[in-house]
């Protein structure tokens, strides 16, 4: 059964650094997800320990904060039949070294602590992080011409 989800997307600094927004919106519109939200933006250290608080009192928390508050992210809300999952999947594993080629930490990275994007794993921390990043009023809605054909 599909079911039309909304997940949270967002280019890490490493990956707006090194000049990949365009590759992974591009992997995201190119599969048929509807980007509905988008802005760039500085994460403070508050909204990274938020965003974060599942990691809080690992050895790679500290590390993390310090790096997704390093440099710009973009956030990005995407849309689409079971968005959530599929957007894991064109990800990859967390570890660069075991994500298959053809995801995008597969394909652009090499290290854990440098793996280019974040994306939501559940429809629970989905909601809670497009609502920690966006306003309701920065969320979009609207059709896409194929749409019919591509769900259905
Ligand atoms: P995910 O991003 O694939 O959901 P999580 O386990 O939720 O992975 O970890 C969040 C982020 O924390 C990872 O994307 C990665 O940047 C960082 N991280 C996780 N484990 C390690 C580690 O062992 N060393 C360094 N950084 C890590
Ligand atoms: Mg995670």
């Amino acid at each position: 059964m599909q079911t039309r989800e909304r997940t949270f997307l967002m280019i890490k600094p490493d990956g707006v650094q090194r000049g990949l927004i365009g590759n992974i919106i591009s992997r995201m519109e190119t599969k048929g997800l509807k980007l509905v939200a988008m802005k760039m933006m500085a994460v403070s250290k508050d909204l990274a320990a938020r965003h974060y608080a599942e990691h809080e009192g690992k050895k790679f928390y500290n590390g993390l904060l310090e790096f997704i508050t390093s440099a710009p992210v973009i956030a990005m809300v995407w849309e689409g039949d079971n968005a959530i999952e599929l957007t894991r999947t064109l990800v990859g594993a967390t570890d660069p070294g075991k994500s298959a080629p053809g995801t995008m930490r597969g394909d652009l990275a090499v290290f854990t602590g440098k793996n280019i994007v974040h994306a939501s794993d559940s429809p629970e921390s989905a909601r809670r992080e497009i609502d920690l990043f966006f306003d309701q009023a920065e969320t979009c809605s609207y059709e896409q011409p194929h749409e019919e054909w591509l769900y259905d």
